[in-house]
């Protein structure tokens, strides 16, 4: 055992004694600890030069430099942890908008960021553990917050301040908290011990150092017992204790050593301190049917206490009523552990925590319950439903929404979170079941409501979101705070309001609600380019064009309207056109003689593009009786898969054509148009406005 994995496993129990801790907030497996790559300096609180050693620290992270509140750095919202939850929330706060350099800060002493969701695939050999992790100032570089290379030890909240584990105190006017969770290894006996020995038969997923030795000992493993635990209580992702334990089977099935019937070189059990192998009966009772049918014993409501040796653990389970606990010991040849969980003691022990320990917030709001100006999102949170990233991208947007409502005096609970979750369970190389589900267990699924399809049913499309979408949406999207999970790019609020800030021509303005203004506000910055993302904090630009005295107004009937302001570099449609063609306006269909636009009207539609003009042309393409009627049988089969689009694809004309030839049964064209009606509820601002006006566009000409 190296002794990063011994240091690892000792700081990583602890709450804020030692300076090196890494609490990834995150939302899938567990944290790890690395050293911090900035130097530590022992601060005295006392001392009176403490606030310059403050702001000498907040300059090593390349940041600005904070403004002061009774001698104490301060910001308006400090973020703890910088984790899948804090770097979210971070950058969709300061897309805003309404944050300039240094108002926004982070506290987390990491050097490292990891993506934990991806731990899971570096146990089952898909992954390596390093191309999963970034360092963390790099992911913190493109906001104006400032970093303090600190883990908190402590929270005032009647103060409005924390203490650093260097004894700096940060105010705050906000105070965002997402530490995460920590791994408590040392709730079960000899364990820590066992990952450390050298025999490698106790492994876990859920370190950065112990998860590279997960696949090779599945590997090396040829005969015997190989046990998968889960404990009772809180995990991380609760899919994946058996998530490893699906894959580890399935490589040994194709190895030969397992087989469905009779007996097996390996004996695969799963031992959970739960009663149930999922929280929610619809996928618990699909990964049932998958458990029985490759003959893996289910160990319910049995909960490690203690590993023995390296190839002997004990269990509690539970006694007849009356009777002391009971434990019972099983032999192992492989163990895969999953240790107990919970909050980060410096949360625990603080006025901020409820009885469990976790931030105690409000479950749709997000806000604490006790301490207004204190918010909590991911792990760390009271949030009753599944700790994951997915989670996260629910969460962040209401928090956020919430936060500035508050902050500008609004109503703060504008923005609710549903309790949407979501764990892709891996149950072999190449299938995913995609459970989605929200409070109460209520099934949420995102590609259910789509296509009409059942996600309990293991699909080779949802391995490849889990493989390869979801750690390349998180680096490039979700933790740059533009990805919402299932809703998808279009960062829109929870109320569906995310605005535009102007379009040169034309722009739709309606009266938003009180809601909507804020959340307007909220979401602008989603709509600006990367670049000037980039460059934020972004200022509404004052529109050139607002005066226009030619401006015209459209009254659209769902309430918004639709102005045209031609450019003033363009003739405008009072003006004279002139017969040259280089002084056409975009918006005018054709600026020569008696075509020019009449000035009443919004510009035309632009001309279709070449495909869609091409698909036209392939309408008049004649099909051969054998051809239509093979058409018509297909789509009788199976209309689910063969869609107009589908059927257009391979028979080279388009999808309106088979439409009329071959259209699909009532029943499907009923299912379809209620999943778009779906799909439209959960569109943001700017899809619905453009939609409306291409229709208002379409009708006036
Ligand atoms: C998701 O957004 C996400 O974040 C990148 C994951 O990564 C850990 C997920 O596992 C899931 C399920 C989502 C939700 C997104 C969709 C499209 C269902």
């Amino acid at each position: 055992m190296s002794c990063a994995l011994r240091s690892t496993l000792r700081l990583s129990s602890g709450a804020g004694a030692a300076s090196s801790i890494v609490r990834s907030p995150q939302s899938c497996l567990i944290g790890t600890s690395l050293s911090p790559r900035h130097t530590f300096v022992k601060l005295n609180r006392r001392d009176p030069n403490h606030v310059q050693h403050a702001r000498s620290l907040a300059s090593e992270a390349r940041s600005p430099v904070a403004p002061t509140s009774g001698g104490h750095p301060s910001h308006k919202v400090v973020i703890v942890g910088g984790g899948s939850a804090g770097q979210t929330i971070l950058h969709q706060l300061w897309r805003t908008g309404l944050f300039a350099q240094g108002d926004l800060a982070l506290l987390d002493g990491s050097a490292w960021h990891h993506y934990q969701p991806g731990w899971t695939l570096v146990g089952a050999g898909l992954k390596t553990k390093e191309e999963l992790r970034r360092p963390l100032p790099e992911l913190l570089d493109d906001t104006g917050a400032t970093r303090y290379a600190r883990n908190v030890v402590e929270f005032k909240p009647s103060q409005n301040r924390v203490v650093l584990e260097d004894g700096i105190e940060v105010a705050y006017e906000n105070l965002v908290v997402c530490p995460g969770v920590d791994c408590k290894w040392e709730k079960v006996r000899g364990l820590r011990e066992a990952l450390e020995e050298k025999s490698g038969r106790v492994v876990s997923n859920y370190s950065f150092e112990s998860v590279s030795n997960v696949f090779p000992a599945i590997q090396s493993l040829r005969s015997g017992n190989a046990i998968f635990t889960q404990p009772l209580g809180v995990v991380k992702c609760p899919g994946a204790p058996q998530k490893a334990m699906w894959l580890a089977e399935d490589y040994w099935r194709k190895a030969g050593l397992r087989s469905d019937t009779g007996t097996s070189a390996i004996k695969v059990s799963f031992a959970t301190g739960n009663p149930v192998i999922f929280a929610v009966p619809k996928y618990a009772a699909a990964l049932n049917e998958i458990r029985e049918s490759r003959n893996i014993e289910m160990l319910a409501q049995h909960n490690l206490l203690e590993v023995h040796s390296s190839n002997k653990a004990s269990f509690s389970v539970p006694s007849k009523e009356g009777e002391p606990p009971r434990s019972v010991t099983l032999d192992f040849d492989l163990l895969h552990a999953t240790p107990p969980q919970g909050p980060l003691d410096v949360v625990a022990k603080s006025p901020l925590a409820d009885q469990a320990g976790f931030v105690e917030v409000d479950a749709a709001t997000t806000r604490h319950t006790r301490f207004p100006n204190i918010w909590s999102a991911g792990d760390a949170s009271s949030l009753p439903t599944s700790k994951t990233a997915a989670a996260i991208t629910a969460q962040a947007p209401v928090l956020v929404a919430n936060l500035v409502g508050a902050m500008k005096g609004g109503d703060a609970a504008l923005a609710t979170y549903d309790g949407y979750t979501s764990c892709p369970l891996l149950t072999e190389y190449g299938k995913v079941m995609l459970a989605e589900f929200k409070y109460g267990g209520q099934i949420k699924e995102t590609f259910g409501n789509l296509f009409g399809i059942d996600q309990a049913e293991p699909r080779r499309a949802f391995y490849h979101l889990k493989k390869d979408f979801f750690p390349a949406v998180y680096y490039g999207s979700m933790v740059r705070g533009t990805w919402a999970g299932p809703k998808g790019w279009t960062f829109s609020s929870p109320h569906g309001a995310s605005a535009r800030t102007t379009r040169s021509l034309s722009t739709f303005t309606g009266r938003p609600s009180a809601a909507q203004q804020c959340e307007a506000t909220v979401s602008r910055g989603f709509a600006t380019s990367s670049a000037r993302a980039r460059d934020m904090p972004a200022r509404r630009p004052r529109d050139p064009l607002a005066n226009n005295p030619h401006a015209k107004r459209h009254p659209l009937k769902s309430g918004e309207t639709f102005i045209v302001r031609p450019p003033p570099t363009l003739s405008s449609p009072e003006s004279v056109i002139s017969d040259d063609s280089t002084n056409e306006g975009p918006w005018l269909p054709s600026a020569s003689g008696s075509n020019a636009a009449p000035s009443h009207l919004p510009p035309a539609l632009p001309p279709r593009t070449r495909s869609a003009q091409a698909a036209r042309s392939a309408e008049s393409k004649s099909l051969t009786a054998d051809e239509i009627s093979l058409i018509r049988q297909l789509r009788a089969e199976d209309p689910i898969k063969w869609t107009g689009n589908q059927l257009a694809k391979r028979f080279g004309c388009s999808p309106t054509f088979i439409r009329i030839i071959a259209p699909a049964p009532k029943e499907v064209r009923q299912v379809r148009k209620e999943h778009e009606e779906a799909r439209k509820e959960n569109w943001g601002m700017n899809k619905r406005l453009s939609v409306e006006g291409r229709k208002a566009r379409r009708e006036l000409w």
